[in-house]
């Protein structure tokens, strides 16, 4: 439908029609990345769900194949839902997945490639004794759901674990396995955390604690390890840093007042149901996560579609701060690169705006650093604590950013933004904000203002990555400590007509910016020739 074919995005991948969900079991095969995902087929809204299926050879670039399964048995017949890849040593590739059955059982099933010497696989086989895991006693029939990928411990024996609740306590419960098909529950929960509701999409895996690549899912050395879940309750990504102790299969945050759910979030805009796997090509971990919609469902289906993939970015631990991970958009990126324009310490004084003038702003990767000269003579005003009420609220060492998707008169705009705050008794905070509430002149679009904190070290200055394509801004702070991906659907600022602006709301400092922004090509997003599978 042309009439939203300005929000299409160019280089993040979504389906060429209809809904899109859940990254699922996402791998890296004989030369190619594969992704699957959450997929309705005939429709814009979610339901009928199927495993879409794509591949790339650089995760930017992508080839879509036919539906990799679709719901055909009766442990699956309400949906092929979230599940995960595991690659064998010896090669072989074992997918779990939860089947929502004919009377909507919350099932996991195997899956297996009918042909392992087929790069694309293609074709894959239920295994024909699915379901192999039913709800277990004390767990609710539609409370069992999402198997991860498996690690292998040192007696031979491979585990997964699967997120539940029991009430309103949020668990993740471990399985053991050799053979994929007959499994023993573990006696406990890898973790629980009270009051965080049913986890969905549970995540699991090391990190090296002093390296700079990513560890295979089964390294228990040098890590620390990191456990994810998908809040159902609130439909937020949350994560923690902590041990995980193989001897008794449990998990134990590093610091418990930012356990799972309470704490730390992979991304803090529009973001869900996200998951990691080692890419063995070049070491690194993925994360994918799901960016949806904040427009309206008949908006969707008007348009005939719904929802991206954020950039898959690599996840590392962050030695600097201890504390959390950092995420950057995956190198690959960068061949997008296009020409770059450059702007060293651009005065953006208290209460201005500074056009940049880089041409159209629809798809951009922007480098940003700023550094704040005290003005000294202002009262502290700090207002409202977090990202305050947006960019317009201002304080005295904050917000400065940029606005993103704007158009020339500023009628529509998205500020991404550091909002420094100090407490009485001294302690300075930096949030990480994006500020939806300007963004689009539609008038039934969700709008918010979205942020996290973010640590800013001595010594360091304020520093970001922007991505910017048309209906996606996805922005990452010092480094990826803190991530934010907003979805806007701005109406003027679109096309030729979209630019890109400095601005400082703080009452007590000016900024001084230096910019390095590149236009982007767009990816190449289509069917896999037919007569080529
Ligand atoms: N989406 C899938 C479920 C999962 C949920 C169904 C999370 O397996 O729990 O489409 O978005």
């Amino acid at each position: 439908n042309a009439m939203f074919s300005w929000q299409r995005t160019a280089f993040h991948f979504q389906p060429e029609h209809n809904w899109m969900n859940d990254p699922d079991g996402p791998l890296f095969y004989k030369g190619w990345y594969h992704l699957f995902y959450q997929y309705n087929p005939d429709s814009a809204v979610w339901g009928n769900i199927t495993w879409g299926h794509a591949v790339s050879t650089d995760m930017i670039h992508w080839l879509y194949l036919p539906l990799a399964m679709v719901p055909d048995r009766w442990y699956d017949a309400n949906g092929v839902w979230t599940g995960s890849a595991t690659i064998l040593p010896n090669g072989e590739i074992m997918i779990l997945y939860t089947g929502s059955t004919n009377d909507s059982v919350q099932v996991q099933n195997l899956a297996y490639p009918a042909n392992l010497s087929d790069p694309l696989l293609l074709d894959w086989i239920k295994y024909e004794g699915n379901p192999v895991l039913t709800p277990p006693s004390g767990i609710g029939s539609t409370d069992f759901r999402d198997p991860t990928t498996a690690w292998i411990g040192p007696d031979g024996k491979w585990r997964i674990t699967i997120g539940s609740k029991i009430n309103t306590t949020g668990i993740s419960m471990v399985y053991t396995t050799t053979d994929f098909i007959n499994y023993e529950l573990h006696d406990g929960v890898l973790h629980e955390v009270p009051g965080t509701g049913m986890w969905e999409c549970v995540d699991f895996y090391p990190v090296s604690i002093n390296g700079t690549k990513g560890v295979e899912t089964s390294v228990n050395d040098g890590v620390k390890h990191v456990l994810k879940a998908s809040l159902d309750d609130t439909k937020l990504d949350h994560y923690a840093i902590g041990t995980y102790f193989i001897e008794n299969e449990t998990w134990v945050p590093d610091d418990p007042t930012i356990d799972v759910g309470i704490g730390l979030r992979y991304d803090y805009g529009r973001y869900y149901a996200s998951k990691t796997f080692y890419d063995q090509n070049k070491e690194r971990r993925i994360l994918w996560g799901w960016i949806n919609e904040t427009d309206t469902a008949t908006d969707d289906l008007e348009k005939g579609w719904s929802s991206l993939q954020t950039i898959p970015r690599t996840v590392l631990f962050d030695s600097k701060t201890g504390t959390n991970l950092l995420q950057w958009p995956v190198e690959e990126i960068e061949d997008l690169r296009l020409n770059s324009t450059e702007f060293t310490d651009v005065l953006v004084e208290a209460g201005t705006t500074v056009p940049l003038d880089i041409g159209t702003a629809t798809q951009l990767d922007i480098l940003v650093d700023f550094e704040i000269e005290l003005l000294g003579t202002e009262e502290s005003v700090n207002g409202s604590s977090g990202c305050g009420d947006g960019a317009a609220d201002r304080s005295t060492f904050g917000p400065f950013g940029i606005l993103a998707l704007a158009d020339e008169t500023l009628s529509e705009f998205t500020p991404v933004y550091f909002r420094v705050t100090n407490s009485t008794d001294g302690d300075v905070t930096t949030y990480f904000c994006a500020d939806e509430l300007r963004s689009s002149r539609a008038p039934e679009v969700f709008k918010q203002v979205y942020g996290g904190e973010v640590p800013v070290l001595d010594g360091e200055t304020y520093s970001a990555r922007v991505l910017v394509d048309h209906s996606i801004v996805e922005s990452y702070a010092q480094g990826g400590r803190t991530v934010i991906s907003s979805r806007v659907y701005p109406t003027e600022a679109i096309y030729g007509a979209a630019r890109l602006f400095l601005f400082n709301n703080a009452t007590g400092v000016n900024v001084k910016a230096t910019l390095k922004i590149w236009q982007l090509n767009s990816a190449f997003i289509h069917p896999f020739p037919l007569d080529q599978i």
